[in-house]
């Protein structure tokens, strides 16, 4: 098989780039290592910045995302047994966010590209990217039982934070930067109606705990939990117990509760690659950085990174000029860095420390009531959240 841009990993970023280098007229080939039920019912994220939600719109993808996506005016920080209301367009001249889950945003680019090309493989799973210095990398694959080879211009590795990509990456050749947090996210969906109208962030005794949201119908919340933790080890009685406490405040609210339909826990981590580039290899999304999600941040820098990727090619191919994508990891790295810093700063004031002392809290109780206390400190939390602008 030959194609122009090989892609590995159909999750957000893969099934992005793919559709918008559809657009412009580039050939490509996604290569997905699981079924199709598999990566459209995974739980993940569920808040996109403004710039998320246009470049869906932008290439035809958000028919169902303009329907069905509720917009959030600002966030809810939570402490002390007290509530603060973050008012984003207040804060930021006028941006807001939407929440629409990253299973939709798959579901809906799978079904295009299904019907409206480019290929996109199942049950695909890639070996190995060979030759990436040279004009014509390879991507080992196996499908239907055999061993196949797609040879391309570029590749791109879209394939995670587990992927395989990256491993083409001689050791010599750059640097990896890691964070491991001291603490996971149990992650919990349930069939009842959110308890509140925006997603809040609490910072309550025991730990941390956020209510989001997947329609007003389905609730999405998590709790702070110590590394290793066993799911199991958290009936649903002891999950809406804990949550309850952590969001109680002085006054009249009720965490509503209903069956839990899915649990499980994930470890708080952060990791950047860079470059995030090798000769005709670069890496996209979950595959490059990764990100604690208290900031909300790792599916809008996957797109981030796909639109930048994609506007380099169709360059390229038009003009014949490789000087943005040439660009590519410096122009994304600057964004990855900010929501790293970013995403530790909501981290660390928000989550307790497996050692922490009175001092601490007090240090977290303080950061806090800055941020509901003066307005710019307020603006700077905002202007991160809802997305910094993208430098092109
Ligand atoms: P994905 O979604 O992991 O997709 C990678 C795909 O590659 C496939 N793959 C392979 N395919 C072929 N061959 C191989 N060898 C392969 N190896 C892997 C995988 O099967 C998969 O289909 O990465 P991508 O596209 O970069 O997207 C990144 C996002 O998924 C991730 O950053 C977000 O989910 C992070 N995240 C959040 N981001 C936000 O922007 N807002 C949020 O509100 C938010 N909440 C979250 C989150 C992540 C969470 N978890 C579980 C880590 C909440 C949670 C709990
Ligand atoms: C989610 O809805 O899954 C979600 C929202 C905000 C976050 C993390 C996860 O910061």
């Amino acid at each position: 098989m030959r194609t122009t841009v090989g892609i590995i990993g159909a999750g957000p970023a893969g099934l992005l780039l793919a559709r918008l280098l559809h657009r412009k007229g580039i050939d490509c080939v996604v290569l997905e290592g699981r079924t199709r039920a598999y990566v459209e019912h995974r739980q993940r994220a569920g808040m996109l910045e403004q710039g998320t939600v246009d470049a869906l719109r932008e290439c035809g993808a958000a028919e169902r995302l303009d329907a069905e996506g509720l917009i959030h005016h600002g966030i809810e920080l939570r402490f002390d047994r007290e509530r603060h209301h973050i008012d984003f367009p207040v804060l930021t001249g006028g941006r807001t966010v939407t929440i629409y889950a990253q299973t939709e945003i798959v579901k809906d680019l799978v079904a295009l590209l299904l019907a409206e090309g480019p290929p996109l493989l199942f049950e695909a799973p890639a070996l190995a990217v060979e030759k990436p210095e040279s004009d014509s990398p390879l991507v080992r694959f196996v499908h239907e039982g055999r061993e196949q080879t797609l040879s391309c211009d570029y590749v791109v590795g879209c394939d995670g934070s587990h992927g395989i990509a990256r491993d083409a990456f001689p050791a010599e050749v750059g640097r990896t930067y890691t964070h491991d947090y001291p603490y996971s996210w149990l992650g919990i969906l349930a069939d009842v109606p959110p308890s509140c109208d925006e997603l809040v962030y609490a910072r309550g005794p025991g730990g941390f705990a956020l209510h989001s949201m997947r329609s007003s119908s389905v609730s999405r919340l998590y709790l702070q939990v110590p590394n290793g933790t066993d799911p199991r080890d958290w009936p649903d009685e002891r999950v809406w117990d804990e949550l309850g406490a952590r969001f109680a405040i002085d006054g009249d609210w009720r965490l509503e509760r209903g069956p839990i339909t899915a649990k499980s826990v994930t470890p708080v981590r952060s990791r950047v690659q860079e470059p995030m580039r090798h000769g005709r290899l670069f890496l996209a999304g979950d595959a490059a950085h990764i990100v604690p999600p208290t900031g909300a941040k790792g599916l809008n820098l996957a797109v981030s990174d796909v639109r930048v990727l994609a506007r380099g090619f169709a360059e390229l191919y038009r003009t014949g000029s490789g000087q943005l994508l040439d660009r590519y990891s410096q122009l994304c790295l600057g964004r990855v860095w900010q929501a790293t810093r970013f995403s530790y700063d909501m981290t660390r004031m928000l989550h307790a420390q497996p050692d922490e002392d009175a001092f601490e809290y007090r240090l977290q109780l303080a950061r806090l009531r800055r941020i509901t206390a003066s307005r710019p400190a307020a603006a700077e939390l905002a202007a991160n959240y809802t997305g910094l602008p993208l430098a092109l």
